[in-house]
């Protein structure tokens, strides 16, 4: 995530970490899926979890909640 684009804060982690974020989707007005697209980051044995909504990822429906659990893989 881009702290300096959105109002997320950075991810910091040394390798061999695991990093676990749990994202409430309350995107409304209108409802829509989502997913976090973690780019660049290597997914090692965590593929499906990469977050291209519908391509690698289901979407997290509206008023619903996902936690991701990854390890930081050099
Ligand atoms: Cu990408």
């Amino acid at each position: 995530m881009n702290a300096e684009r959105c109002c997320q804060p950075t991810i910091e982690a040394n390798w061999g970490d695991t990093i676990q974020v749990t994202v409430h989707n309350q995107i409304s007005g209108p409802e829509e899926g989502t997913t976090v697209h973690w780019h660049g980051f290597r997914q090692l044995d965590t593929e499906w979890l990469d977050g291209v909504p519908a391509i690698s990822t289901c979407p997290i429906a509206p008023g619903a909640s996902y936690t991701y659990i990854l390890r930081a893989s050099p």
